[in-house]
């Protein structure tokens, strides 16, 4: 869920989460039991459960249900040693923990002592902030979409697809989310699980928290939540590993992400963004917290009578009437609910416009990107044509 940080290659995955519908009514029984379990294991997370399609405020970090647990790791020192040893905007970070959450000291201070700083991931990120400055070239669709349109993804999602069909089936009956839609997602971001990071999450979100400026707010702010998370999901917070920027899981959850979305979908108790079926049912929830409309469209084909005029992305809003007093009309009927997105698609050798609707912008939520969200939406049509 949601930075737009490049990954390494492959795959470039969204870093959230990054970036939610109805219980089975035809099996009432089993339905007030499962819902009783998320009660019992997420405390207030279980009324996102039971009202599915209303946003819940975010869960504070204060309130988080398991945040009394131990701390897990036999972590002690009476000061910082290692590679942070020194680093004084840590130490501050060190006694904010303890005040607001709680923490031992001695504890993180042992902790942090043996954490280790990743040089290869701050080299890389400052080349890619000086390649990211400009406009996207002509031909960036077509070489962004080969990376996750080939055999080796849409036989991976089938596959996948047919391992969990019945996670993936109740989470289209509970969100209300279309599975290839969840597929489309998992597939990009770490091909069905085949690829979910080696770096440990507590090396590379206190590297960019304390040695990468442009977004160390931002990671650090992370960090506090997976220190929040590992000891109220009972984790040595020294053992996760994930994206060389902390992003967790099948689905790439920052730890943000997944103290507020992320669900224990299959009922053990464990909110587990490893565990297939929770990772199917997170994706699903993070859907619909972000404003999926069920049944709703996510693209639709626009015809250009001439030169196009109106910015396109993620920002500017337009009606129908905007889009077809520019010379863009939809090749088939669509409907007008808004507010729209004009997406433009560089090709070689020409542009392709397309109308996306508030379905495509949620997909944007998991992460920031208008090709991203394409791709997992040509991912998941053609995964769905398969199965
Ligand atoms: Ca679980």
């Amino acid at each position: 869920m949601a930075i737009s940080l490049p990954e390494p290659c492959p795959p470039p995955a969204a870093l959230a989460r990054l970036p939610l519908p109805e219980f089975y009514c035809s099996r009432p029984r089993q339905m007030l039991l499962a819902f009783c379990v998320i009660l019992l294991t997420l405390g207030s997370f279980g009324c996102a459960e039971r009202s599915p399609r209303v946003v819940p405020p975010a869960t504070s970090l204060a309130t988080e249900p398991l945040a009394n647990r131990a701390c897990v790791g036999a972590y002690r020192a009476t000061q910082l040693t290692g590679d942070f040893a020194g680093y004084a905007g840590l130490r501050q970070f060190i006694d904010q923990m303890v005040r607001k959450h709680g923490f031992d000291e001695q504890y993180l201070l042992g902790l942090f002592s043996q954490a280790r700083r990743k040089d290869w991931t701050l080299n890389y990120l400052a080349k890619s902030d000086q390649e990211l400055k400009g406009t996207p070239p002509p031909g960036g669709w077509t070489r962004y979409r080969a990376k996750f349109l080939d055999e080796r993804h849409i036989s991976a999602g089938v596959e996948f697809a047919l391992r969990h069909r019945a996670a993936l089936l109740r989470a289209t009956q509970q969100y209300g989310v279309p599975e290839e839609y969840i597929l489309g997602i998992l597939g990009v971001e770490t091909i069905f699980g085949s690829y979910v990071g080696k770096d440990r999450v507590l090396d590379a979100l206190t590297t960019l928290g304390f040695d990468y400026t442009r977004r160390g707010d931002y990671f650090r702010g992370e960090l506090e939540s997976f220190l929040v998370m590992a000891r109220g999901e009972g984790l040595d917070p020294a053992a996760p590993k994930g994206s060389y920027a902390g992003a967790m899981g099948l689905g790439q959850f920052m730890p943000s992400s997944f103290l507020r979305w992320a669900v224990d979908f299959n009922h053990d108790g464990h909110r587990d963004l490893w565990n297939a079926e929770d990772a199917i049912g997170s994706v699903a929830n993070y859907f619909i917290q972000h404003g999926w409309r069920p049944g709703h469209p996510v693209l639709t084909p626009l015809q250009a009578s001439g030169p196009v005029s109106l910015e396109a992305g993620l920002n500017p809003q337009y009606t129908l009437a905007e889009l077809q007093q520019a010379g863009l009309r939809p090749v088939r009927p669509c409907g007008s609910e808004g507010p729209l997105r004009l997406v433009r698609l560089r090709h070689a050798n020409h542009d392709q416009y397309l109308i996306g609707h508030p379905n495509f912008y949620t997909i944007t939520r998991y992460n920031n990107s208008t090709y991203y969200a394409m791709a997992v939406h040509e991912l998941a049509q053609a995964i769905k044509r398969r199965l």
